[in-house]
């Protein structure tokens, strides 16, 4: 869009002065902050309403991307980028000597989910606005986010996320889009005039659902999605039946806090009360937008793609099937050939207890209606499939089992599309976890590798980085990612490697002087940077890395000349804070911590950085500084992962198990361009399946991982309670469930070749470049042509010659 500086300093100081009644000389940082993201939202307004009217105009189809997580990070920046206005801003603001920089530190990070799938929702939400599809994100407006992360004495401690504190410009809040959500009650069927079978409900709680709507920004190409985070409120018509503050709480605490698990919900009624509140509200706003204009019903599955994320959406069936049943009167046929066409499902873990199970009373009283429904839908599923395949695959595959609603089994029977998000994870979906539904539906099951979007994760996170690839091939690859393949060109050019090699320093040094400032550690920028950023869970094997630091520490302090390449391990992690057995491994790491950082011994060859509180704009702040990526799960454990794709585009070497994406990134950039190690998928099932793995052999027959390990209990590591013992026990004791030790040996030789590579800084950035050359086809943009085109059947609304234009892989 067009905004010269003149005119946005006018406008900004207007701005400020409407808002605060005083001059922008006396605002705070986030005062400026928030009158300079209204200025952008103003200025986004108008296409945010254009996009929308060209939609209705042209009846396009839309996605619904149902989802109780979104991690958008902050959006000040990447809005004024989209948008082509960021230059403009910077300009602008710094001739009123205001830094762009300072100000957008101030903007609140919505950490309105708890990973990889909030933040690959978010994601998607900008590749689908900037490849010009119409594509609506649904989720919760969580008043308070995922905890903030503090380390008291080495101890995660959970403070409350207010991200609302300070008002979020960023929303609107659409009083005339309200829907009525209801739960629990007693519900019957009575027969209306016309012959219809109609629900009755009495004694409901009723549950107003207001939409806030966010837009999300197109790259360049004037298109404007919205995101609809609802919020839960009392009904204006039932106010007066509340009389006490405490009596409106089962209604608040429907949207107050975010569950803080992103693998392991327990079976806790509120969360089923978010997941339906969510879903209802937004099934109900597309079935109005259907009655408004009167578009026939049957025409749904052409207009609307409905995507469930993971389970927790995965009520969107029955609901679907009330409101065609109960309010459209459809015959069930009917309604079920429009549900099942309308719905599709990813599945984001192969945890089991990750797969939500609900139990049958629970549903029943909270949601009666939904209950008979998903009822029906078991009974006309089994009633299909006996017959045909017989009692075993039918029971096991039945969505009613043993007292529980198996929400992965409504959502796959629902949905015309099931798919895993790597290729190893779909492969693994239908030859174990789903393999049963395999069978029946083989048709539906297709892979769909996540991916990452450049915009944010490159071209903001690592300006240096992407001047750098300008410079060379052009900016084409900006709209085109294919095209950064031509960067490979120059893995010999002398000029262009040493560029590489600035760059990655100078983030290094800016990442040192965070450290410095935030956690008090002074870090050499020239050491390697070692990163492992991701939730805390044992499967994903944090303290793999830590035994390895360990043995690293215990080496060196034995031989104080020992030849370690300096090196600098950060980690970012939060654990859920019913996971005892994660915080212990947060607790031994910052105990290290303590000890390597502090021990004149070691001096520069070994620091460990655990940053507080990690996030997406921690995220931003650390990957374009990393050297080695730790991509380090059990083989078959992590579905794909998604800071592997980060990091690499960021030209960071993958130290990775052959797990999730890492395999598809071996794939693109070559085996000799990062390090493999460890078990494979394959080893893992036949460990597992011949029950011959015997932990505490391996700690009885290696020395070096019996010197570590014994380090755990023997006082080298200070203040510690029991956590080194409870790793220690997990690991020898009770059979190390991840295979920590046996990939121990393995994983210290990949360390070693590491270190070896990084003496020779030439080679080091030839395949830092190749990596980066090669992570195009992990941009999300091309992850969601495919959904488009395999999975929703929608296309882009906007000119070929607009925006980002996909030509090949
Ligand atoms: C996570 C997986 C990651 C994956 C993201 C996005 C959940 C339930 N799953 O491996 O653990 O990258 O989803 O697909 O958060």
């Amino acid at each position: 869009m067009e905004v010269t500086v003149k005119q946005f300093v006018k406008e900004f100081k207007q701005q400020f002065q409407s808002m605060y009644a005083y001059s922008y000389e006396e605002g705070s940082n986030e005062q400026l902050y928030n009158a300079l993201g209204l200025l952008v939202k103003n200025y986004i307004s108008s296409y945010w309403k254009e996009t929308r009217e060209k939609y209705i105009k042209n009846s396009v189809k839309q996605v619904y991307y149902f989802s109780m997580e979104f991690l958008p990070g902050r959006q000040l920046r990447s809005n004024a980028y989209n948008l082509g206005l960021l230059d403009v801003v910077k300009e602008g603001l710094s001739e009123l000597e205001l830094s762009f920089d300072q100000l957008a530190e101030a903007e609140a990070d919505p950490a309105l989910g708890n990973g990889g799938l909030g933040r690959l929702a978010s994601c998607f939400m900008d590749s689908l606005a900037s490849l010009g599809m119409a594509g609506n994100g649904n989720g919760i407006r969580y008043q308070y986010g995922l905890f903030r992360q503090k380390f008291v004495d080495g101890y995660q401690v959970e403070l409350p996320e207010n991200w609302l504190r300070y008002r979020n410009v960023w929303e609107t809040r659409n009083d005339k889009s309200t829907c009525m959500v209801r739960f629990g009650g007693n519900v019957w069927l009575e027969e209306n005039h016309q012959g219809h079978l109609v629900p009755h409900y009495e004694n409901t709680l009723n549950v107003l659902a207001v939409p806030y709507d966010t837009p999300m920004v197109g790259y360049r190409n004037d298109t404007v999605n919205n995101l609809r985070l609802w919020s839960a409120e009392i009904p204006v018509e039932e106010e007066a039946n509340y009389h006490t503050i405490e009596e409106t709480e089962p209604i608040k605490e429907i949207t107050q806090v975010l569950y803080p698990d992103d693998s392991n919900y327990e079976g806790r009624l509120l969360r089923l009360k978010q997941e339906y509140f969510m879903v209802s509200a937004g099934v109900q706003s597309i079935i109005r937008h259907f009655r408004k204009y009167n578009v026939p019903r049957k025409n749904i599955p052409d207009k609307v793609a409905i995507h469930i994320n993971d389970t927790h959406p995965a009520l969107v069936v029955p609901e679907l099937m009330r409101i065609l049943i109960d309010e459209e009167h459809l015959s069930w046929e009917q309604a079920w050939e429009i549900t099942f066409k309308t719905c599709s499902y990813t599945n984001h873990t192969i945890l089991r207890e990750a797969l939500e199970k609900w139990p049958i009373d629970m549903m029943k009283e909270l949601l009666p209606r939904i209950y008979m429904i998903i009822e029906e839908i078991n009974n006309r599923f089994v009633e299909n499939t006996l017959p045909l395949y017989g009692e075993r695959i039918t029971w096991q595959t039945a969505i009613l089992q043993n007292g529980v609603v198996n929400m992965a089994h409504l959502a796959v029977i629902g949905s015309h599309s099931v798919n895993g998000v790597a290729k190893l994870h779909t492969d693994i979906l239908m030859n174990d976890v789903l393999k049963d539904f395999f069978e029946l539906y083989p048709e539906r099951f297709n892979n769909k590798t996540n991916g990452i979007t450049q915009r944010r994760w490159v071209h903001l996170a690592n300006p240096e980085l992407t001047k750098l690839i300008d410079e060379k091939i052009g900016e084409n690859w900006k709209l085109t990612p294919s095209e950064l393949k031509v960067f490979k060109g120059f893995e010999k050019d002398k000029d262009t490697l040493n560029k590489l090699t600035d760059v990655k320093l100078k983030n290094k040094k800016r990442l040192a002087d965070y450290i410095k400032e935030v956690k008090g550690i002074t870090v050499d920028p020239n050491a390697l940077f070692d990163v492992q950023i991701k939730r805390l869970h044992a499967y994903k094997r944090q303290h793999l890395n830590l035994l390895h630091i360990l043995h690293r520490y215990l080496e060196i302090k034995a031989d104080p000349s020992a030849d370690y390449v300096p090196r600098v391990f950060i980690f970012g992690a939060k654990a859920a804070p019913s996971y005892h057995y994660a915080k212990q491994i947060i607790k031994v790491i910052n105990s290290l911590a303590d000890l390597v950082n502090n021990d004149p011994d070691v001096g520069d060859k070994l620091k460990i950085v655990f940053f507080e509180n990690y996030g997406v704009s921690l995220a931003e702040k650390i990957i374009p500084a990393a050297d080695i990526s730790e991509q380090i799960s059990l083989a078959s454990m992590e579905a794909s992962g998604t800071s592997n794709m980060k990091l690499m585009a960021n030209g960071a070497l993958t130290l990775a198990t052959l797990d999730g994406a890492n395999i598809e990134i071996k794939d693109f950039v070559g085996e000799e361009n990062l390090f493999v190690f460890g078990l494979s998928s394959k080893e893992v099932y036949e460990l597992k399946a011949n029950q011959s793995y015997q932990a505490r052999e391996l700690y009885e027959s290696n020395p070096k991982l019996k010197n570590v390990l014994d380090a755990l209990t023997s006082g080298t590591i200070p203040n510690l309670q029991d956590e080194g013992y409870a790793l220690f026990d997990s690991l020898v004791n009770f059979n190390d469930e991840y295979f920590v030790l046996k990939d121990f040996a393995s994983y210290v030789e990949a360390q070693n070749k590491v270190d070896d590579l990084y003496k020779d800084q030439n080679e080091w950035a030839r395949k830092s470049l190749l990596n980066i050359a090669s992570s195009a086809p992990f941009s999300a943009d091309y992850t969601i042509q495919r959904y488009a085109d395999d999975i929703w059947k929608v296309r882009s609304c906007v000119e070929e010659d607009e925006g980002v234009h996909l030509v090949d892989e």
